[in-house]
């Protein structure tokens, strides 16, 4: 049987960096997400023979990618399986810091296991999605979701459906290529060699906290000030890793810029930038013209995108 599901991308407001257990991929910090709209993977699985697993990605053989694919699918439907044929489709740039591998192992575990016939819960999907990639547990949620960092698992839970908080997001794409050092490399460098590490740890539940009561409140400028205190605090550790690893470019220094002047001038807006050069910018639905105008005409800016908030991964063709 074949099996078609989709998944968005989210984007951290509070950041998963650093990871407590590389064997199993748990992560050293809790994080707080918002899981897109209009950005989506589609992910087709069926299985069926020996041999090996093939994988296409919008419409080319991958065979980079092919062994963590493979590995996931062990976790999902056990090592002594059939040989899988997945396709994946994305209307949106991949590996470039734009949470691709999010949706795509979202959507991978979720096709996965029903055509399987396993038939897990949410949360067993969430986990093994994060035994994938981290950052991808957080898609099976939607709206605004809450990654708890536990010793030996996560836990996972939706602060805010979709529609709950209509926020809305800006990404500006100021490179398109594929980022320089993986995140989970890069994770890997800070823990060993940032002097910032440790610190960066040990505040982020207080970071937390502070994210969670601005979403119980829906507190905009709490939220925007908790998140891009994050978010640098991140960076920090990039740029104190040895080698350093900084991931931006004059473009996303350009783009924060904007969203600064946009809030000086009564915009209620924030940005966000992940393991690549793009920033998101996260807004209420009243600034979002203002702020897509913005970043369009900022020098440097390739193409915007926008999205509301979505739903959690989900089957879509069987
Ligand atoms: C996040 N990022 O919270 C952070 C912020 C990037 C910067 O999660 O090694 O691809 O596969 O577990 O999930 C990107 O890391 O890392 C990420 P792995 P993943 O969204």
């Amino acid at each position: 049987m074949k099996v078609t599901a989709q998944a968005q991308p989210n984007i951290a407001l509070v950041k998963y960096w650093g990871k407590r257990d590389l064997a199993r991929n748990l992560p050293a910090v809790s994080s707080l997400s918002i899981t897109l709209d209009s950005l989506w993977t589609r992910m087709s699985v069926s299985f069926g023979g020996a041999g090996t697993d093939s994988l296409e990605v919008n419409g080319a053989v991958a065979p980079t990618m092919l062994d963590r694919v493979s590995g996931c699918l062990d976790l999902v439907v056990g090592s002594e399986r059939e040989c899988a044929q997945v396709v994946s489709e994305s209307n949106f740039p991949i590996g470039a810091g734009l949470a691709s591998s999010a949706s795509a192992f979202a959507a991978l575990v979720v096709a996965a296991d029903e055509a399987a016939g396993s038939g897990r819960d949410t949360l067993m999907l969430a986990r093994l999605a994060g035994a994938a990639s981290g950052s991808a547990a957080r898609s099976l949620y939607g709206g605004i979701v809450e990654l708890t960092a536990g010793i030996d698992e996560i836990d996972l839970r939706n602060l805010a459906e979709h529609d709950e908080w209509p926020l809305e997001v800006v990404v500006a794409v100021t490179e398109k290529g594929q980022k320089p050092v993986g995140s989970g490399e890069a994770m890997v460098r800070g823990a060993g060699t940032s002097p910032f590490y440790s610190s960066w740890i040990e505040r982020q539940d207080e970071d937390m906290k502070c994210a969670r009561t601005a979403v119980a409140e829906r507190d905009f400028a709490s939220l925007a000030h908790i998140a891009e205190h994050n978010c640098l605090k991140m960076h920090s550790v990039m740029w104190t890793s040895r080698p350093p690893i900084v991931y931006w470019n004059k473009a996303t220094l350009g783009c924060m810029e904007v969203v600064r002047s946009l809030r000086a001038a009564g915009h209620s807006v924030f940005f966000t930038i992940d393991a690549g050069p793009q920033v998101k910018a996260v807004c209420l639905p009243e600034s979002a013209d203002a702020v897509e105008a913005a970043l369009s005409a900022t020098h440097g800016v390739v193409q915007t995108m926008r999205s509301g908030l979505g739903t959690g991964a989900r089957i879509i063709a069987t």
